[in-house]
């Protein structure tokens, strides 16, 4: 399988999740900066996914799966056994749709595009910012009783989680109200699949404590 990625995005989730699972990716970069987006073997990313967006996930059988949320799952559902995704038709696998929708819908659009594009005006994103903080409240409080977002366990939901969270310092939203929050980052960050999949996508990695 082969994912198209761009650094510091929400690529960075699924490529969590297959190393987590033991899956092992191809990768191919794509420049969003450039006019039109080129992947890193120069070919026009619309000819790829007319999207025009990352992540995409090139299957084994030639199609090609979009939306991070559907990534997630199916990677994850690829290694049953890795508690990545609990099973079909159990009460904890509507909880990670949960989480995966919340992230996806609530967290990440509100971080994305809004934090990502000053032009968009500081009043704009300071009410981003706001709603931002309204659902790390929310998650810090879920952390007072839990490790992970589905309990004790890390599952395709943290991956996620942790990398749109990740985007707070390049963003400017303040985690200091949220303890519990950057101590669950700084978890995720230590764990030798998270530090690969950031490396392996050119991402700055903290040395390990
Ligand atoms: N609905 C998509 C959104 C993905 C998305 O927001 N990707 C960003 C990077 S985090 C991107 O490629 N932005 C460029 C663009 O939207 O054109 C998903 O959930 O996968």
């Amino acid at each position: 399988m082969k994912l198209y990625y761009a650094t510091n995005t929400c690529s960075l989730s699924p490529h969590i999740i297959a190393n987590e699972a033991g899956i092992v990716l191809e990768l191919e970069r794509i420049d969003l900066a450039a006019t039109p987006r080129l992947t890193a073997g120069g070919q026009p990313f619309a000819e790829i996914n007319p999207k025009g967006y990352v992540p995409a996930l090139r299957l084994d059988d030639g199609s090609l799966l979009t939306e991070g949320v559907a990534l997630a799952l199916y990677l994850a559902d690829q290694a049953p056994d890795s508690g990545l995704v609990p099973a079909e038709g159990t009460p904890e696998r509507y909880r990670l749709l949960e989480w995966l929708t919340f992230i996806s819908s609530e967290l990440h659009k509100a971080y994305s595009p809004w934090l990502f594009h000053p032009e968009l005006g500081e009043t704009a994103q300071q009410a981003a910012r706001a709603k931002i903080a309204v659902w790390l409240g929310l998650i810090e409080r879920h952390l007072h009783a839990h490790d992970y977002l589905l309990g004790a366990r890390f599952s395709a939901a943290d991956a996620y989680a942790f990398t749109v969270i990740g985007w707070s310092k390049f963003t400017r939203v303040d985690l200091a109200p949220f303890p519990r929050v950057a101590d669950y980052l700084r978890r995720i960050a230590a764990r030798p699949h998270v530090r690969a999949a950031m490396r392996a996508q050119g991402m700055a990695v903290a040395a390990a404590a």
